[in-house]
């Protein structure tokens, strides 16, 4: 464990593979939490159902594909402790987001825990409602000018940057996004909506010079081990260093 971990900082891994295999070696890391990425990733809903019991190690929470009640009540009712929302435009789809989140009277939530199934004993709604967690992904420049009305609804409790629609919706790249300390840059206009509203503010940083920067901007949580990138990343370094070891000699030589 790094001897300079601040407790303030939740460090997040991200799992794309659609595996409980992959979610369960991932929850075993020492990342604060992890999520299933049903948007972008490989988890359709029976992928979901087996993954969110075989990764209990953490926190599992569930990117949700779309901002569907419908697909927010699934994650929910499998076992997931919250859900990230995508593509979440302005205060309503936020508020919308919420409600499909948290049980009346706060939400509009329906009652059907799937993981009673499992033998899991159910979670009280009023219970429920207080654990889990409503984050809104912010990654469009209609987002960005409506973050504080997004940042202040109830039953937010995250607003979370995808720095790559980000980077597309402003005609920037992720790099350019991160260099941009300019008055009012779209980085600076999340956390500070956040801190105004009593909400974190999170984002996607895929690696550790993107966390590095986010968290000096104030992001408190974020995103950083991606088990496709891992994969990818410290296979190709290891074949590579593979090529360098000198061949067998052959018996004749
Ligand atoms: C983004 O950067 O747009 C994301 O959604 C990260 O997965
Ligand atoms: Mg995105």
């Amino acid at each position: 464990m790094s001897e300079t971990r601040d407790p303030a900082l939740r460090i997040a891994a991200w799992s794309m593979l659609g595996t409980p295999a992959a979610a369960s070696l991932l929850s075993h890391i020492g990342a604060d939490l992890l999520v299933l990425d049903a948007q972008h990733g490989l988890f359709d809903d029976a992928a979901l159902i087996a993954a969110l019991p075989a990764a209990s190690a953490v926190p599992v929470h569930v990117r949700v594909a779309s901002n569907s009640a419908a697909l927010i009540g699934r994650a929910l009712d499998g076992g997931a402790a919250g859900v990230i929302v995508p593509m979440v435009q302005d205060g309503d789809e936020a508020a919308a987001a919420a409600a499909a989140t948290r049980y009346p009277p706060l939400g509009a939530r329906s009652w059907g825990p799937l993981a009673a199934y499992r033998g899991e004993p159910t979670t009280p709604p009023d219970e429920a409602n207080a654990r889990v967690s409503c984050a809104v992904m912010v990654e469009s420049a209609r987002a960005i000018a409506a973050v504080d009305a997004i940042a202040s609804v109830p039953g937010v409790d995250m607003v979370f940057v995808g720095p790559f629609d980000l980077a597309i919706a402003l005609e920037t790249t992720v790099t350019g996004l991160l260099a941009d300390h300019s008055p009012g840059n779209p980085l600076d206009a999340v956390v500070d909506a956040c801190r105004r509203a009593g909400t974190s503010a999170g984002a996607f940083a895929g690696g550790l010079d993107a966390a590095r920067a986010l968290a000096e901007r104030g992001f408190s949580m974020l995103a950083v081990a991606v088990d496709t990138q891992l994969i990818s990343a410290a296979g190709t370094a290891l074949v590579d260093a593979a090529r360098g070891i000198p061949s067998p000699r052959q018996e004749h030589e």
